[in-house]
């Protein structure tokens, strides 16, 4: 199926015209057979020579349904652009040929209808001098007459090319569904149907789709191509949904049937305006109104930098939105249509929170194409979730770093560089901490997941629990291969506690079990603190909190252990180790941790084998 709409001033003739094309009649309203005018879009389709069907969308020419006119144009990629040879152009016809330009429409026909009651040589020549300017280009011209009939045949087959240059044109069968909806009624016993066009995507019977911007989940049921049931059908196409799941009055004309997860509603985005010939620097007022397909919602503007053509608009309602899609703005307050073209940059954009921060902006987005890719947004992003990215509707993701995170490449090689930096930089300021603590160095590298922090530790740098230290090759050691262990011990310890602990080492050095009591420790400036971080470096052996011996003491005790009668008590233990109960117990529990010592019934150990 190919859909074209038509444009053109009113009372020009494209309902009749349509009318002759299809025996179908566009102007569905009483009201709008009664006055002889389109209020509201029509729907007529008509078979080709070839046996395709060509689905019409039929719009108002009326300045007063602009709204009416653009909810009909949005989502189709081909205008039948129709003139009257004896009407000629007409404020309408160039509004309607802005709107088009606007919405960068590349396929469209020129039809200068009422042939009978002029020459349509002029009204075809000034017309075609219109168009030419636009993002219609060079476009074939037919003059027909609806009375006579004189024409429509040459019509036909100049629609057959349109329609040819429609088909060579990618229509992404497997694109993401977006379903503007343009009508929404009940049919008694169907329940809930919507209409709309289709611009690309495939619907299928049973599917589930969301409706935005509400969210709710619905069920395709039933659906219908120009008035015949089918299973499934691509866009381009004209569909009626027969929907589950949703009262009757809640879709309405600007809603839009989505498929989750693959766009982003949008409150907030950055876009491009492409400025029409006519005014290259247009000045935007504070708020305008945005259309894409049927949708249309107040944008509050604002323009980025001085005199640049990017403004980041914010919405009144969300719109399913992509990178790279067309919108329209209009101020609806100028004389005559003011209708501006604009490119959807970034549908999700940062705050602009520093000073000269749009003006940075607009620099930034200078650089992007109409089309953005991945590597767009995540130079702007920095990390972007693979989902976010795809409800972006980017192509060319990355592969991920940690999880489903995917890295501006730049920023990620930076990042690397820069967590060996800060952890040495903390662990400088406190020393006696046991690391950078993981979350502390997700906060200072402004990384939005714990996960990715996982992901940057790289040779220098060892994530223990939830602790980063810096490891640095043993002094002495050899380099090259040699497993990276830490540094020399005593330089990781401010000097004053390094000196302390040298005091206990000299006092173990004649009695190895006898651990520095609390008053001790008291008076040399340890504390739990203290030793844990000696611990750490390994330049004491710590079992318990205030109980520490030198390193090397648990073999030592091992070896002491091992001459004793097996099994042996704890008295005898402390005895063979001439200490105290309050370091005995301790470092027997320690050396049953270690799996040296076995733990039997009865206070009893015995050295495992
Ligand atoms: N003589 C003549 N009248 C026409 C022709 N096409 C349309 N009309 C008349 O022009 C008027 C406006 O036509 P309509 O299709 O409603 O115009 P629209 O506003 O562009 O949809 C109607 O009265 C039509 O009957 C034509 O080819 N010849
Ligand atoms: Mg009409």
């Amino acid at each position: 199926m190919f859909v074209v709409a038509t444009a053109g001033h009113v009372d020009h003739g494209k309902s009749t015209l349509v009318r002759a094309l299809t025996g179908m009649e566009p102007d569905r309203w009483a009201e709008e057979r009664r006055r002889g005018m389109t209020i509201d879009l029509g729907y007529a389709w008509m078979t080709l020579p070839s046996g395709e069907k060509l689905a019409f969308v039929d719009v108002p020419g009326h300045e007063r349904f602009v709204p009416n006119m653009l909810a009909g144009l949005g989502p189709v990629p081909a205008v039948m652009f129709v003139v009257a040879a004896d009407g000629g152009w007409m404020p309408q016809s160039a509004e309607h040929l802005a709107a088009v330009d606007a919405l960068g429409v590349r396929h469209g026909l020129l039809v200068v209808t009422r042939g009978d009651l002029a020459d349509p040589g002029p009204a075809t020549r000034q017309a075609r001098a219109e168009i030419a300017r636009t993002s219609l280009g060079a476009v074939d011209a037919v003059a027909v007459s609806a009375a006579t009939g004189q024409g429509l045949d040459e019509l036909k087959a100049a629609l057959a090319r349109l329609v040819d240059s429609l088909r060579t044109s990618p229509q992404g069968q497997a694109a993401p569904v977006r379903l503007w909806v343009d009508r929404s009624f009940t049919i008694k016993g169907a329940g809930t149907v919507v209409t709309g066009t289709l611009p690309a995507g495939t619907v299928r019977n049973g599917q589930e789709l969301v409706l935005a911007p509400s969210g709710r989940a619905v069920r395709v049921r039933g659906l219908e191509a120009l008035g015949e049931p089918v299973d499934e059908i691509g866009g381009v196409a004209r569909v009626a949904l027969n929907l589950r799941g949703i009262p009757a009055d809640l879709p309405a004309r600007g809603m839009a049937l989505i498929e989750p997860g693959r766009w982003t509603l949008s409150g907030e985005l950055d876009v491009r305006v492409t400025p029409p010939a006519a005014d290259p620097h247009p000045r935007f007022p504070p708020e305008l109104l945005m259309h894409i397909g049927s949708a249309r919602t107040q944008a509050r503007v604002r323009v980025l930098g001085v005199d640049t053509p990017y403004a980041r608009l914010r919405l009144k309602e969300p719109l399913p939105l992509h990178a790279g899609d067309r919108v329209i703005l209009r101020d609806p307050g100028a004389a005559g249509l003011a209708v501006y073209g604009a490119t959807v940059l970034d549908p999700f954009p940062p705050p602009l929170a520093r000073r000269g921060a749009a003006a940075a902006a607009a620099r930034e987005l200078d650089a992007w194409p109409d089309r953005p890719a991945a590597a767009d947004l995540l130079r702007r992003h920095k990390l972007l979730r693979g989902p976010q990215l795809a409800a972006a509707g980017v192509v060319g993701l990355p592969e991920p770093v940690a999880g489903d995170w995917r890295a501006d490449p730049d920023h990620w090689a930076w990042l690397r560089a820069e967590l060996p930096r800060a952890v040495a930089a903390f662990c400088a300021k406190d020393p006696l901490a046991p690391g950078m603590p993981a979350e502390a160095a997700r906060a200072a590298l402004a990384l939005p997941s714990r996960d990715l922090v996982a992901a940057l530790v790289t040779d220098g740098v060892v994530l223990d629990g939830a602790y980063l230290r810096i490891f640095t090759r043993q002094a002495g050691e050899a380099g090259g291969s040699a497993a990276p262990g830490p540094a020399k011990p005593a330089g990781q310890l401010p000097p004053k506690i390094a000196g302390a602990v040298q005091e206990v080492l000299d006092d173990l050095a004649d009695d190895p079990f006898a651990a520095p009591d609390t008053e001790r420790l008291r008076a040399l400036g340890l504390d739990a603190r203290a030793l844990a971080a000696a611990a750490r470096v390994g330049l004491l052996l710590r079992v318990a909190d205030l109980v520490v011996l030198a390193p090397g003491a648990d073999k030592a005790a091992a070896g002491v252990l091992a001459g004793l009668e097996q099994p042996f008590t704890t008295s005898q233990a402390r005895q063979a180790l001439r200490t105290s109960r309050r370091v005995a117990i301790p470092l027997l529990e320690y050396l049953d941790r270690a799996r040296v010592t076995e733990r039997l019934p009865g206070d009893l150990r015995r050295i495992r084998a």
